[in-house]
């Protein structure tokens, strides 16, 4: 790849949750880090940000956070020169001043817009195209996708080395969970619980409970605790909490840092994941997953479950994938979970294998930092 010194500009809205902004500023730090490019953050909410990034200032209009410049979105848009490269994450609008600076430069930007991540089929066929022109600037429409022809999914370099390396080691695990109060008995499997609200959470609990193995779930803060403080009969629940239930251990986690949360998930033996960012991120960790999807309206959310799953499942027995499949409806459909835990109780090692040689797959692709850099290199 050619020694680039261009300038990009990412704009985020954050219009609900963390994932707008955790993948805008992972790719950020991503393209500095990598591709020593000059990047700009535009974020219209610096509260969420702050959340997964505690260091910022969140009075700050504009600031440096590990080498990328992190401006608030400002109301009133003052003269700004437009960018070399210009994302628009998740068809977020651009302010109109900036997209007359986009069209005034002397050679136009590249504009794209940075897409939701989706399996479905047609998104190889739209990945790359042209979308709209503001004046003479042509806008792109980038998919990141799990199949050869889309943008690919977010991995740093060396990712998987370092989790391979953290995950050999007892020792690094345990200094990481003790940091968090975490002290995992030996025999439990230690799950970690990300999601929406969830009426099916109830029948999962129960039979974690009357299990035979123990089961240590850790929850972060977030929207699914009221489902649990109804469960566990209690109220307040918050961080640092812990309940017994019988075989199960409920421990209630702070929403730590990005980089923090990758290693509870390398920790984990099964991660129940949500949206987008943390999804993908469950798929590094090489560990059986399950994801709670956003739902969208007219579910069309579900046809993109399905067609993540018809991918996810291929090279498992028809006896493993139709358990994580049941399990994955279930759950995304809020109903009882319970028999579908225990089919996937079953198959674990099988499953288990699978979540590792579905990691290494993916990591064949080129990463979503790297396919936007060539698509730059590509359009010049
Ligand atoms: O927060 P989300 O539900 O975000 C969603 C989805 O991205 C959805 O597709 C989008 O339309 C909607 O936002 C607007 O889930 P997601 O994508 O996993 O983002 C969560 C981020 O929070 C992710 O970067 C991981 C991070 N995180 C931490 O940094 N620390 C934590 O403790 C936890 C639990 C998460």
């Amino acid at each position: 790849m050619p020694e680039l010194n261009t300038r990009w500009d990412i704009f985020c809205t954050v219009v609900d949750n963390f994932g707008d902004i955790g993948v805008t500023w992972r790719l950020a730090r991503q393209l500095v880090a990598e591709h020593s490019l000059k990047v700009r953050l535009w974020i219209d909410d610096l509260h969420a940000f702050e959340r997964l990034c505690p260091d910022i200032d969140i009075e700050a209009s504009q600031q440096w956070q590990q080498g990328v410049e992190v401006c608030k979105w400002p109301t009133d848009w003052p003269p700004t020169e437009a960018a070399d490269v210009v994302i628009a994450a998740f068809a977020c609008q651009l302010p109109s001043a900036y997209m007359d600076a986009m069209a005034e430069r002397e050679k136009p930007p590249l504009w794209m817009n940075l897409d939701y991540l989706s399996a479905e089929d047609w998104i190889v066929g739209c990945h790359g195209l042209p979308s709209v022109k503001y004046k003479h600037v042509q806008k792109y429409f980038f998919f990141p996708g799990f199949q050869e022809g889309t943008g690919g999914l977010l991995r740093e370099k060396g990712l998987l080395e370092r989790r391979w390396q953290f995950q050999q080691s007892p020792q690094a695990q345990r200094e990481f969970l003790q940091g968090l109060g975490i002290d995992r008995a030996e025999d439990a499997l230690l799950i970690s619980l990300f999601a929406y609200e969830n009426s099916g959470l109830a029948s999962w609990l129960e039979t974690m409970a009357s299990d035979s193995t123990p089961t240590h779930l850790l929850v972060p803060e977030g929207r699914i605790l009221a489902d649990l403080e109804r469960w566990l009969g209690v109220d307040g629940l918050a961080a640092g909490a812990v309940h017994v239930r019988d075989a199960l251990t409920v421990q209630i986690l702070p929403f730590v840092r990005q980089d923090q949360y990758d290693l509870l998930l390398w920790s984990c033996d099964f991660n129940a994941v949500r949206g987008e960012d943390s999804f993908v991120r469950a798929q590094w960790a090489a560990r059986p997953l399950l994801w709670h999807i956003y739902q969208q309206e007219e579910d069309v959310h579900l046809d993109k479950l399905d067609a993540f799953l018809e991918r996810y499942v291929q090279g498992l027995t028809p006896a493993a994938s139709e358990a994580i499949s049941g399990l994955w409806r279930a759950w995304n459909a809020g109903e009882t979970m319970g028999d579908h835990w225990q089919s996937t109780r079953k198959h674990w090692p099988e499953l288990q294998k699978h979540a590792d040689a579905w990691c290494l797959e993916q990591a064949l692709q080129a990463d979503l930092a790297a396919a936007l850099v060539q698509f730059y290199v590509n359009w010049i």
